[in-house]
C-alpha cells in the first residue's frame, strides 16, 4: 500500500483511472470520496483480519456492545486521522488538486442513532479499538438513520435519510455468517430420551445478514469490528408453512425487510409497536448467534462462556439477550436451569441511561408471547423463580414482590429483567447513578449492592479535539508535546498557561478563526449575517421538555424586549445558536421550533437590536454538524431541568474546545464543576434534590412565578396575546398552556431568574477578555478526564474484565 506521500498520490491515481469509469478531468467530489475512502477501507483489510487472528489465537476475552444505536457520522476524517496518514493524504490530493475537507463533505452521515446514548457507543467503539481493547459493536443496518430535518416556513419537516443510496465504502457484506432468526409460532415440549425438549414450530424464518464495518483504533494497527444486521426474507420454502398461510410471498418479503428498514425516531418515549420488539429480538438472536458460533470454534465447553465473552448491554434495548442466551443455553446446548442461568448473569451487564419513566420499556405480555413464545416462557421462569427469592428475603413485606417483579400484570418490566439478569447495571454519572441506587431501582440496590456502580459517560477525544478542531489540538501539542493524545489526562498540563497572555491570545485566536468559519456557513446555508465577534451561545442538542430549549427562547424574547424598551442597553452582541431535531410525534418540541424561528425572524430583522442579538437555527443537526459548530461556541448551553440529563455528552465537547458552560447541576455537569469550580462555568437552577422534593411532594405554584415576575409574565403573554411574536392571533397558546396546565413541569418559570442572572455573568465575564480565555483554558484542561477512553478503561477492568495485551507490550 502507501507508506508516504508520493505512494499516496501514485496510488490514488492508479485507483482513480481503474475504478473512476469516466474521463479523469469528469471527476466530481463524489467520485474522489468514493475511490479514497474505497482505497482505505482496503487499506486497513490486513490489520483487521491479523487483529481478529489474534483474538482467536491468544482466546482473548471480548466484549460485544449490543445497542439498537450507533451514531456514527462520517468516518472518512477519522479514520484518517486514525490511520495517522490524515496530513499525507491532505497534502497528497491537494498536489492533484482536491481539496480533503470538500471531499470530506460528500460523506452521507451514518445517523444510526437518536442522540446522546447511540453517540456514546460510537465513541465507545472508537475507544476501545484504540485502547487496543478486543471490543465490537452489534447493531442494526437500518435501511433508513434518523430523519433528515427540513424547516419549511418555520416548521419542522421530516425526510427519509436513505443513507444507503449510493452505497456504503466502508461495510464488507458477510454472507458466510448469516444466521436464522425465528419469530411467532407454537412451543411444543417433546420426550426425547427420556427428556423433555422444547421445540418451536410453524415459526417464520428471517435470515440475517451481518455487514462488518472496520473499527479503526488510533495508530491504525489494532482493528475491531461493528457488524450491523440486515434482515432478508428467507427462500427456503420449507420453512415458510406460516408465511404461506398467511401473506403471499412478496407481503412476506416486505414485512421481514421492515425489521431492518428505519431507527425509530424517539429515544425518550417508550413505544410498545410489534416492529420494535421484532428489531430487538432480531438483533438480540443474531448477534448471540455469531458471538457463539466464534466461541464455539474455541473448543472450550459452554460453562466456560463468561471467561472468553463479555456481553453489554446499552439500555434496555436488547435485553432479550438475556432469554435468548438462556434459550440457546438450554435448548440447542443442553445445560440445565441453573448451569445456563449461571452462564447468562456471568455474562451479560447492562447500563441504564435515563430515570425518565415514559421511556422505560414495558412490553405486553401478550404481544412477547405471541411473537417469541419460547423467550415469554424463559422470561415467565425467570420471573416465578426471581418471585421466589423475594418471598424468602422479605417474608414480612410482601408488597415489594409486585414493584420489582418482571412481569408486572400484563406488562413485560425490562429493566427489571435486564436487572435481575445481569452482573452488573451501571448509571451514566454520579449523579444519575446515585438517583437509581437511591430513588429509581432501590429496591434492586437494597438486594444486590454489588451490582450497582457508576460509570460516567466520556466523548473520544479524537474525533472531537483531533479532527473537529485541528488548530487547538496543535497548540495543545506545542505546549505540552503529544503524550496527550494517548494520555487524555494529561491534558491538564496546559493549566499552567491559563494565564500565560500568549497562549490566551493563540486559543482565543483559534477560536475566532472557528467562529469566521461558522459566520460563513450560516451565511450560505441560511442566508444570515452574523457577527463573528459576538458571542456564540450555542444550544444543540435533541429537541425536549426537560432540555429546556423554550426557556432559552424565552430568554432571548426577555433579552429583546428589554432592548426595545432600553435601545442604549450595554450589552457585549450575542448570537443565539439552536440545532434540534424534534421527534416526529413530539407536538410540543415541533411547536418550540416554530417559536425559536418567529423570535428569530423577529429580532434578526429588527435595526434596533439585531446588532446585539441575532438568533439561529441550524437545520438538520447531526454528528457532522456537531463537529463545526462546537469549536466555535463561547458558551455552552446545558440547562436541563436538574435530575432530569442522565449525564449529557454534549456538555464534554463543548468543554474540551473551550466553550463555558452555563448549566445547571445535573449528569455530568456536577462532575465539571467538581472538577473546575463555580469560578470555571455559569450555574443557576434549582438543584436535583429540590426538583426531587417538588416532584414529591408539591409546594411549587407555577402561577405565582407568572404573577409575581414581570419578565416571565410578559414573555408569556407574548405567546398568547397579539405582539411582536404573535402576529396572527394566539400561535402559541399551546406552549403556554403546556407550562401552566402542567404546573410547570420542567420548572421552566422556576429557573428563569437564576437563567437570566447567568447570563447577565456571562455577559459581564466576556468583557474581561483575559479571564474569559483563563476560565476556557481551565475547561480545556480538565476536559481530559472525559474522554471516553478513561471511561472504557474503567468498563473494561471493572466491568467486563478485559485484557489489553498488545497495548501492553507496546507501553
Ligand atoms: O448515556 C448517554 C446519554 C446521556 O448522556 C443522556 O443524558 C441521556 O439522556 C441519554 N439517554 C437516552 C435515552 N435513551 N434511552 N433509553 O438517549 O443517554
Amino acid at each position: 500500500m502507501f507508506t508516504n506521500k508520493d505512494s499516496f498520490k501514485q496510488l490514488f491515481q492508479e485507483n482513480l483511472i481503474s475504478k473512476l469509469g469516466k474521463p479523469m478531468k469528469e471527476a466530481q467530489n463524489e467520485d474522489i470520496y468514493k475511490i479514497l475512502s474505497n482505497m482505505i477501507r482496503e487499506y486497513v483489510g490486513k490489520n483487521w483480519a491479523q487483529t481478529n487472528e489474534r483474538y482467536k489465537e491468544n482466546q482473548e476475552k471480548q466484549v460485544y456492545y449490543f445497542s439498537m444505536e450507533f451514531l456514527i457520522g462520517r468516518l472518512l476524517g477519522n479514520n484518517l486521522l486514525n490511520l495517522d496518514v490524515l496530513e499525507l493524504v491532505r497534502e497528497g490530493l491537494q498536489e492533484l488538486g482536491w481539496d480533503l475537507e470538500d471531499i470530506e463533505e460528500e460523506e452521507v452521515d451514518a445517523g444510526l442513532g437518536n442522540g446522546g446514548l447511540g453517540r456514546l457507543a460510537a465513541c465507545f467503539l472508537d475507544s476501545l479499538a484504540s485502547l487496543q481493547y478486543p471490543g465490537h459493536g452489534c447493531g442494526i443496518r437500518y435501511k433508513y438513520g434518523l430523519f433528515e430535518q427540513k424547516i419549511i416556513d418555520g416548521n419542522q419537516v421530516e425526510l427519509p435519510d436513505f443513507w444507503l443510496q449510493k452505497g456504503n465504502e466502508w461495510e464488507v457484506r458477510r454472507d458466510d455468517k448469516k444466521v436464522e432468526v425465528r419469530f411467532w409460532g407454537n412451543v411444543e415440549v417433546i420426550k426425547k430420551d427420556g427428556e423433555f425438549i422444547f421445540e418451536t414450530r410453524n415459526y417464520e424464518s428471517v435470515t440475517a445478514v451481518p455487514y462488518d464495518v472496520p473499527v479503526i483504533g488510533y495508530g491504525g494497527e489494532h482493528i475491531n469490528t461493528l457488524r450491523l444486521w440486515s434482515a432478508e426474507s428467507t427462500m427456503d420454502l420449507t420453512k415458510l408453512s406460516r408465511t404461506h398461510n398467511y401473506y403471499n410471498s412478496l407481503n412476506y418479503k416486505r414485512s421481514v425487510e421492515s425489521i431492518s428498514e428505519f431507527l425509530y425516531p424517539d429515544d425518550t418515549l417508550y413505544e410498545g409497536k410489534l416492529l420494535r420488539l421484532k428489531q430487538q429480538y432480531f438483533l438480540c438472536s443474531a448477534g448471540l448467534q455469531s458471538i457463539l458460533r466464534t466461541f464455539g470454534k474455541l473448543g472450550l465447553t459452554m460453562d466456560q462462556l463468561p471467561t472468553k465473552v463479555a456481553i453489554h448491554i446499552n439500555d434496555t434495548h436488547p435485553t432479550l439477550v438475556i432469554p435468548e442466551l438462556m434459550r440457546i443455553l438450554i435448548d440447542e446446548k443442553e445445560m440445565t436451569w441453573e448451569q445456563a442461568w449461571e452462564v447468562t448473569t456471568r455474562t451479560v451487564s447492562y447500563t441504564n441511561h435515563t430515570t425518565l419513566s415514559e421511556a422505560l420499556e414495558k412490553w405486553s405480555v401478550s404481544m412477547v408471547r405471541q411473537l417469541l413464545p419460547r423467550i415469554y416462557m424463559i422470561i415467565e421462569e425467570i420471573n416465578t423463580r426471581f418471585c421466589g427469592i423475594l418471598m424468602s428475603e422479605y417474608p414480612e413485606q410482601p408488597e415489594i414482590i409486585p414493584q420489582m417483579s418482571i412481569i408486572d400484570g400484563q406488562q413485560l418490566k425490562m429493566a427489571n429483567l435486564a436487572i435481575v439478569g445481569s452482573y452488573s447495571v451501571n448509571g451514566v454519572a454520579a449523579l444519575h447513578t446515585e438517583i437509581l441506587i437511591k430513588r429509581e431501582m432501590k429496591l434492586f440496590y437494597d438486594l444486590y449492592p454489588n451490582r450497582f456502580n457508576n460509570k460516567t459517560n466520556g466523548i473520544t477525544h479524537r474525533r472531537w479535539l483531533l479532527h473537529a478542531n485541528p488548530a487547538l489540538a496543535k497548540l495543545i501539542s506545542d505546549a505540552i508535546g503529544t503524550r496527550w493524545i494517548d494520555h487524555p489526562q494529561e491534558m491538564l498540563g496546559i493549566m499552567k498557561y491559563s494565564e500565560d497572555s500568549g497562549f490566551q491570545d493563540r486559543t482565543r485566536a483559534i477560536k475566532q478563526h472557528n467562529k469566521m468559519k461558522i459566520a460563513s456557513y450560516v451565511l450560505e446555508k441560511q442566508g444570515i449575517i452574523i457577527d463573528p465577534y459576538s458571542i456564540f451561545d450555542v444550544h444543540v442538542k435533541r429537541l425536549h421538555g426537560y432540555k429546556r430549549q423554550l426557556m432559552n427562547i424565552l430568554h432571548i424574547m426577555h433579552l429583546y424586549n428589554e432592548m426595545k424598551a432600553n435601545p442604549s442597553l450595554d450589552r457585549i452582541p450575542r448570537t443565539f445558536i439552536f440545532g434540534a431535531k424534534a421527534a416526529p410525534s413530539y407536538s410540543l418540541a415541533k411547536r418550540v421550533i416554530k417559536l425559536i424561528h418567529v423570535v428569530a425572524d423577529q429580532v434578526n430583522r429588527d435595526k434596533d437590536v439585531n446588532e446585539k442579538l441575532k438568533v439561529v437555527f441550524l437545520e438538520n443537526y447531526s454528528v457532522s454538524l456537531a463537529e463545526k459548530i462546537i469549536p466555535s461556541a463561547d458558551v455552552s448551553e446545558q440547562i436541563s431541568t436538574a435530575s432530569k440529563e442522565a449525564s449529557g455528552t454534549g456538555n464534554m465537547k463543548f468543554m474540551m474546545n473551550g466553550a463555558l458552560t452555563l448549566g445547571t447541576l445535573d449528569g455530568a455537569n456536577v462532575e465539571m464543576h467538581n472538577m473546575i469550580g463555580e469560578d470555571n462555568m455559569f450555574l443557576f437552577g434549582l438543584q436535583s434534590d429540590e426538583i426531587l422534593h417538588y416532584y414529591q411532594y408539591g409546594g411549587y405554584v407555577a402561577e405565582d412565578v407568572y404573577r409575581n415576575d414581570p419578565r416571565v409574565r410578559e414573555v408569556l403573554e407574548q405567546l398568547v396575546k397579539p405582539s411582536d411574536f404573535c402576529h396572527h392571533g394566539h400561535v402559541f397558546d399551546d406552549l403556554f398552556h403546556s407550562i401552566m396546565s402542567t404546573n410547570d413541569e420542567y420548572f421552566v418559570l422556576k429557573d428563569f431568574a437564576s437563567y437570566a442572572d447567568a447570563h447577565l455573568r456571562v455577559d459581564l465575564s466576556y468583557r474581561n477578555t483575559k479571564e474569559w480565555q483563563q476560565k476556557s483554558i481551565m475547561n480545556i484542561a480538565h476536559s481530559g478526564k472525559f474522554s471516553s477512553d478513561c471511561t472504557i478503561t474503567k468498563y473494561a477492568t471493572e466491568i467486563w474484565r478485559l485484557q489489553r495485551k498488545q497495548a501492553e507490550l507496546h507501553a
